[in-house]
Order: C-alpha cells, then sequence, then structure tokens
C-alpha cells in the first residue's frame, strides 16, 4: 500500500522539491502552506500518479492547525511520514536592532508551529507503532552566525525537539531524524530580506548553492530507508560551504 506523506511549507522552495519527489516514489501527499493557488497548482501537477490533498492555514495558527489535520478526508488521515519543513528567516540584524515581529515569526512559525503539527500527528503514529518524523533543521541550528541571534536560536530549537523526539519516542516504532542544510537557493533570502529580491539574489552569488532539490533527494534516500534504518542528524551543504560564514566565493 502507498504510504502517505505530510509536508509543511510545500507552496516552495525545499518543500515543493520534496513533495515532486516522495510522487515519483509513489507516496501519496498531503501539502501545506498559506498560498492556496500553489497547493492547487502543485496538486494538478501530481495528481495523475499520486493521490493529493492540500491544507491551507497558517501554522502559527493553533486553532487552524488542529482544524485543518482533523478535517483530513479517511483516505488520507494515516499519516506515514510528516516533514515539518515549513519555517523562514525574517530579518538578519544586530541582536540591539533586531525587530520584535521578526523575533515573534520566527519563533512562532520555526518552533511554535513545528510543535502544534507535531502535537496533532504523533498520537495516532504511537497508536500504530509505525511513523516518521522528518525535521528541517538547518546548520543555523548547529552554529550561529552574526546577526542570526533568533534565527539561529529558532533552529537550535529545532535541534533539540529532533532529539527530544527521538528520546521520547524511542521504542514506540516511530523513526526520527533531521536535515541540516546549509545554504539552499529558495525563497528563503526573499522572505529573510522582506521581498527584496536583489539583496536576496547576492546571497548566491559567486558560488554554487545547494538547489531545493538536492535537498529533497536526501529526503527520499532517508524515507526509503529499511525500517531498521533512522538517518537521526544529517548535514548537507554545497562544496563552497565550509560554516555558515566560511564560503568560497569568487
Ligand atoms: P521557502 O521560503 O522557499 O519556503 C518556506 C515554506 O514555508 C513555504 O512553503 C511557506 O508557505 C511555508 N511557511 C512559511 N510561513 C508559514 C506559515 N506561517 N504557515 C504555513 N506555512 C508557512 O524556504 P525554504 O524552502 O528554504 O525553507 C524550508 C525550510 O528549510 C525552512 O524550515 C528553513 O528554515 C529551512 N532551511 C532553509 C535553508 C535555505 O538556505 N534556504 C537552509 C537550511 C534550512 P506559505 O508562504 O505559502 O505559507
Ligand atoms: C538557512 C541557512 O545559513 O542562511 O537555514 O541560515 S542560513
Amino acid at each position: 500500500m502507498s504510504k502517505t506523506a505530510f509536508i509543511t511549507g510545500a507552496t516552495s522552495g525545499i518543500g515543493k522539491a520534496t513533495a515532486i519527489e516522495l510522487a515519483k516514489e509513489n507516496m501519496n501527499l498531503i501539502l501545506c502552506g498559506r498560498r492556496k493557488q500553489r497547493l492547487d497548482e502543485l496538486k494538478n501537477e501530481l495528481s495523475s500518479n499520486v493521490k493529493v490533498y492540500t491544507l491551507s492555514f497558517d501554522i502559527r495558527n493553533r486553532d487552524e492547525v488542529k482544524q485543518a489535520i482533523a478535517s483530513l478526508p479517511e483516505e488520507f488521515k494515516q499519516i506515514d511520514i510528516l516533514i515539518n519543513n515549513a519555517g523562514n528567516a525574517h530579518g538578519l540584524d544586530p541582536i540591539q536592532d533586531g525587530s520584535i515581529d521578526d523575533w515573534d515569526a520566527m519563533i512562532d512559525i520555526n518552533v511554535k508551529g513545528l510543535l502544534y503539527v507535531s502535537k496533532q500527528i504523533i498520537p495516532q503514529m504511537v497508536k500504530r507503532g509505525s511513523g516518521h518524523i522528518i525535521n528541517i533543521g538547518s546548520t543555523a541550528g548547529k552554529e550561529v552566525y552574526p546577526n542570526g541571534n533568533v534565527y539561529c536560536a529558532s533552529k537550535h530549537a529545532v535541534n533539540a525537539i529532533n532529539q527530544g523526539m527521538r528520546i521520547d519516542l524511542n521504542g514506540t516504532g516511530i523513526r526520527v531524524g533531521a536535515i541540516n542544510p546549509g545554504m539552499v537557493e529558495t525563497e528563503f533570502s526573499e522572505v529573510r530580506f522582506k521581498g527584496d529580491s536583489e539583496k536576496a539574489s547576492k546571497v548566491y552569488q559567486g558560488f554554487e548553492p545547494l538547489q531545493p532539490e538536492d535537498v529533497a533527494d536526501i529526503i527520499r534516500f532517508v524515507v526509503t530507508r529499511p525500517y531498521h534504518v533512522n538517518i537521526a542528524d544529517l548535514i548537507v551543504m554545497c562544496t563552497s560551504q565550509a560554516s555558515s560564514t566560511i564560503v568560497d566565493k569568487n
């Protein structure tokens, strides 16, 4: 029987590429994000191969998350794979100049949103004694870089939650692991710089960054390992990147 994967943040970047990759593995998909039109377009693109259901909700809103997941039709209710991917950076300012709204957004989306979704899905996995959770962390969850302050804190929290989930769910049959990418060329920097495309594109100039498809390929690999294999914590950077601050640019 085909597995069902629930992907948050499927409207762009890593989440969208993952949806496309998992459809190739004949997995049925629940695609989430706020931009409904993009979800519909992706559904149209993938529906000829696999069953696709879309859920449009703001991950910051606890009630919306709960209602959206509770509204899944019977054939999509069993979630085998949860990809906790939705997230973004907002701003790149020194701590003394940071915007509280940006801080709220990062903590509410990257940390609390991930928990809200997980809270709705983990119990059914525990009950069944099976499931696979992939948390999308970041190299920013392993080290702190200048002006990254709260974004790095939110990703350090994802790193801790990933470990906590794996410890607490040990013995339940559920696999838990994190994928921690370095710089990936997505809408990430556009969001970080509030739509300033020029500033965003400069982030990826002078070297060959990861593409969302590179990360999606790794996620596909991780979720298709035999049951006794759990990839617990994986860091992936492009070849030009050695750490958050050391990037070989020409
Ligand atoms: P994108 O901006 O391309 O995608 C972000 C996704 O998150 C979108 O689908 C967006 O959907 C969703 N999202 C954002 N806010 C909300 C919200 N409030 N409610 C619901 N969904 C939301 O960025 P990436 O693909 O790069 O980012 C995906 C993940 O990868 C993030 O967790 C990010 O931190 C992480 N990451 C990214 C790296 C990079 O360099 N790009 C490197 C390391 C990690 P919508 O706006 O439609 O709601
Ligand atoms: C995204 C990678 O280095 O821009 O998490 O923070 S970085």
